[in-house]
């Protein structure tokens, strides 16, 4: 598999890129939208006084509330006549975040998502079969524009219609599967539940999985049950969607195309910029585009940068899987739990799926936590002996490696309701209203 020259630079040569690149998007941002001129100016900084690398931390965090505050075009440096496309983000209440690519950064994105294929092994060959959603939310066009640019035959099923997925995903022989690891899963739950045997029915040989946290537990579940390679992607809208990174056939982490993207991560308490190998907030500079560029994104994703090079030949940055994010994180009775945590335990467990609710609610001044988690077969609920040691054995862990006492109901296959694209988890009655 071919691998994109940048993607190899010596770190000499990719930051002395980034600088050039970061010095033309902050005269950009500065001298085109009233925004980022005043934001500049309350810190007492100017675009000319960037000189290394490390100047970046001189500069302001943009956040999802500067976007809505800005709704819809505010912070475009571009006339919409320049605009080829729009999208905006997934959020379920306020405005959404909108973005906006001009024809230069629709190239940038169909070459960063190219540069996904070839960490994947997905070429022109391909039949891709695409479940992520089409619309507003950046993966389905995103994963579509791409493939097609890349010569592949892509094939728009889109979520929703499960068994209908499925006879196309067999009939048409796709190669790859690119949706969100939770609807791979209830797809291969339909298949079996068909007849289908996923080995010998299907042509499928990798997916590229992301828009969602996933635990190594259910990544393993999706590889295996499959039988196919798995790429993790990671994306975000207001930086361009999916393709911001991607992970190799060599390790789990992430490459992040920081030639476009240039990453960092942050204590979210303290705001300071925290060393590769620690974990903290994500932060985003976006290099390249035009449509509207963005300085020190936070995204809100937790994780760890790696700067040392990869086995596959790649020198780029890299990325652990995203644990949570800042505003997913329950802390409960003073502990912190990420609901990917909780889903990597459960998987450890047989009888247990990876379906399930964590619910968190107030008992007197305590926090409470609840798991409904639906097994794998009903004698698992029906025969209490056998529900009795999965409860048990399930709380035991939970409390011994996550420090957190939950309780568990288990329900029986099939009862909980299954997500077309991304899963919620939680629901947490301390917050809600
Ligand atoms: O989810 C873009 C995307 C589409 C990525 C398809 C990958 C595949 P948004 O709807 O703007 O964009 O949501 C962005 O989703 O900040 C993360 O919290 C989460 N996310 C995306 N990829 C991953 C991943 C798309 N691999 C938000 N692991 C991000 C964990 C992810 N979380």
């Amino acid at each position: 598999m071919p691998i994109y020259p940048v993607e190899s630079f010596q770190r000499e040569k990719i930051e002395q890129l980034q600088l050039k690149r970061l010095k033309e998007t902050a005269t950009r941002v500065y001298t085109l939208t009233p925004h980022y001129k005043k934001v500049f100016d309350d810190k007492g900084i100017h675009p000319d006084d960037i000189r290394s690398l490390e100047d970046l931390s001189l500069l302001p965090f943009t956040t999802k509330k500067d976007l809505r505050d800005h709704y819809p075009f505010g912070l475009f440096t571009v006339g919409k006549d320049r605009l080829v496309r729009i999208h905006s983000s997934s959020g379920t209440t306020g405005k959404p975040t909108v973005v906006g690519y001009t024809r230069e950064d629709m190239n940038v994105w169909n070459e960063v998502m190219i540069r996904v294929f070839q960490l994947a092994g997905v070429t022109s060959r391909d039949i891709i079969h695409n479940a992520y959603g089409y619309g507003l939310f950046t993966g389905g066009l995103g994963f579509h524009s791409s493939a097609e640019e890349l010569g592949a035959a892509v094939i728009p099923s889109g979520g929703g219609f499960t068994s209908r997925q499925v006879m196309l995903l067999k009939d048409f022989e796709a190669s790859v599967l690119t949706c969100t690891p939770t609807f791979a899963l209830h797809l291969a739950e339909v298949a079996i539940k068909e007849g289908y045997d996923l080995k010998k029915d299907f042509k499928l040989r990798a997916g590229i999985f992301g828009a969602e946290p996933v635990s190594a537990g259910l990544r393993e579940k999706v590889k295996k049950t499959w039988g196919i390679h798995y790429c993790e992607v990671y994306g975000l809208s207001e930086i361009i969607g999916p393709g911001v990174s991607a992970s190799c056939s060599h390790s789990e982490t992430m490459h992040i195309a920081e030639d476009h993207f240039i990453p960092e991560v942050i204590d979210p308490a303290t705001n300071e910029a925290l060393p590769y190998g620690k974990r903290g907030e994500l932060v985003f500079t976006t290099v390249t585009k035009q449509g509207i560029p963005l300085i020190r994104y936070r995204t809100g994703d937790l994780t760890v940068l790696h700067s040392e090079p990869c086995g596959c030949g790649r020198t780029t940055v890299r990325m652990e899987s995203i644990i949570g994010r800042t505003d997913d994180m329950m802390i409960v009775n003073g502990v912190n739990v990420f609901p990917s945590q909780v889903e990597h335990a459960l998987s450890k467990h047989k009888g247990a799926t990876l379906n399930y609710v964590i619910i968190a609610d107030k008992k007197g001044f305590m926090d409470k936590l609840d798991i409904r988690l639906e097994v794998s077969e009903t004698r698992f609920v029906e025969d209490s002996n056998l529900a009795e040691k999965l409860i048990g054995e399930i709380e035991k862990d939970l409390l011994n490696n996550l420090y957190v006492n939950a309780k568990v109901e288990l329900v029986k296959p099939d009862s909980i309701e299954r997500s077309m694209g991304k899963a919620v988890r939680v629901i947490d009655k301390r917050t809600a209203g």
